[in-house]
């Protein structure tokens, strides 16, 4: 058996049909594979499905060669994985103290086309309901705002947004009896839904903080009823940010002729925000001590830092021993004013830990150590928004 050396994250796509899914998927990936990142990029990114390898970088091949956007691909619904491994001189010393020297990244594309219409028959039916519950196991959940309808709909965005959230609303209810067991609410669910604007280029002057107006604005009673439904289904919604972050997305600058694929926005924000935002904010969720959250809820917060605050802290938790004893040594060591002093320390701070990390071969540590980083510049840069509760 393959023991596996990875920290593991999922992040659960939603976006109407033609809301940029597929094109931000190779966006993302696409670049990883040329040669001037392979060269300067602090880690490699490898598709683990060879069959998606091909297809993700043929779409990419075909807009940056051809100009020429992936066609449709309807009702598909599929997961990707990806290992995200650090490049390193020599063995990563990450490994030996934690067990773990790379990252996988799970992406779960919700097909558009499932919020706005029925399904066609029991066997689709079904497989709505299973790739529902494939990305149940993410953390962090995008909802997609495309800037293209806000265009089309300038002076009247409310009917498109108020809409947008209706929808995705009414596509997650239909499968709520499906996904709860005896109604019991859930443990392990997207607790992070943050809002994204796709196709952001085409809105060149909205900042992350102009999208929360807007939405606030024009949707937010929509917004709440949708947040109300996932409180029905979790256990514990005092541990939930729904509409709270806000990103803009830019997979590419598209013109008539051509399509610029280096000129993107926030695209670099994604594995950052798949890998770092979940942890900072399930630490602060399980230490939050206002309003104590169910056990179960607490204990599958901080059983999913373990590994994470492991790497990136360095301080010994005990490996072994009843879950509680567990538990308890990873509330010792991550105290509110370490998860404080670790997760608010200063841009030029984060880049010293960097590189001290580096400078002792743990690559994971450093990587993920930049990761923070990547995430401050997109709030200095106004690309993200990131909850301060
Ligand atoms: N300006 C601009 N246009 C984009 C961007 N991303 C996608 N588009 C356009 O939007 C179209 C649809 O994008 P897709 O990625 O195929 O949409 P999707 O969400 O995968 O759609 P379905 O698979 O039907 O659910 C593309 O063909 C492009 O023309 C972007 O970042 N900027
Ligand atoms: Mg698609």
């Amino acid at each position: 058996m393959k023991v596996s050396t990875a920290l593991e994250q999922n992040i659960a796509v939603f976006g109407e049909a033609g809301s940029g899914k597929t094109v931000l998927l190779s966006s993302f990936y696409g670049p990883t594979q040329e040669r001037e990142f392979e060269k300067t990029s602090p880690y490699a990114v490898v598709a683990e499905n060879l069959g998606q390898h091909t297809r993700m970088y043929r779409n990419y091949l075909g807009m940056r060669d051809e100009g020429r956007p992936p066609v449709g691909d309807r009702f598909a619904g599929h997961s990707y994985a990806f290992d995200i491994k650090p490049r390193s001189n020599g063995p990563d010393k990450s490994l030996a103290k934690t067990g773990l020297n790379s990252l996988k990244l799970v992406w779960h594309d919700y097909p558009g086309e499932w919020f706005e219409s029925d399904v066609s028959g029991p066997e689709e039916s079904q497989r709505r309901i299973d790739t529902f519950r494939s990305l149940m196991s993410s953390d962090v959940a995008l909802l997609l705002v495309d800037a293209k309808k806000l265009v089309d709909n300038a002076g009247d965005e409310q009917r498109y947004l108020k809409s947008l959230f209706k929808n995705f609303r009414n596509g997650i209810r239909l499968l709520k009896d499906d996904i709860l067991t005896n109604g019991q609410p859930l443990v392990q669910f997207p607790r992070i839904w943050v809002i994204a604007l796709s196709k952001a280029d085409l809105l060149p002057d909205m900042s992350a903080h102009d999208l929360r107006d807007l939405v606030t604005l024009k949707a937010s009673d929509e917004l709440e009823q949708f947040r109300e439904l996932i409180e029905e289904l979790i256990e514990g919604d005092t541990a939930l940010s729904v509409g709270e972050d806000f990103v803009t997305l830019s997979s590419a600058r598209f013109t008539p002729e051509k399509i610029e694929l280096m000129d993107r926005i926030g695209v670099d924000l994604l594995l950052p925000l798949a890998s770092m935002l979940p942890l900072e904010r399930h630490l602060r969720w399980a230490e939050a001590s206002a309003h104590p959250l169910p056990q179960k809820v607490a204990e599958n917060l901080l059983k999913g830092a373990k590994p994470w605050v492991n790497v990136l802290v360095n301080l010994p938790i005990p490996k072994k021993g009843p879950v509680g004893i567990v538990l308890n040594g990873i509330r010792a060591l991550i105290s509110p004013e370490i998860i404080d002093s670790f997760f608010d320390v200063a841009d030029s701070q984060l880049k010293k830990l960097q590189e001290a990390a580096l400078a002792k071969h743990e690559y994971l540590r450093a990587m993920l150590t930049g990761f923070q980083q990547d995430l401050e510049r997109g709030e200095a840069e106004d690309t993200l928004l990131r909850s301060n509760r």
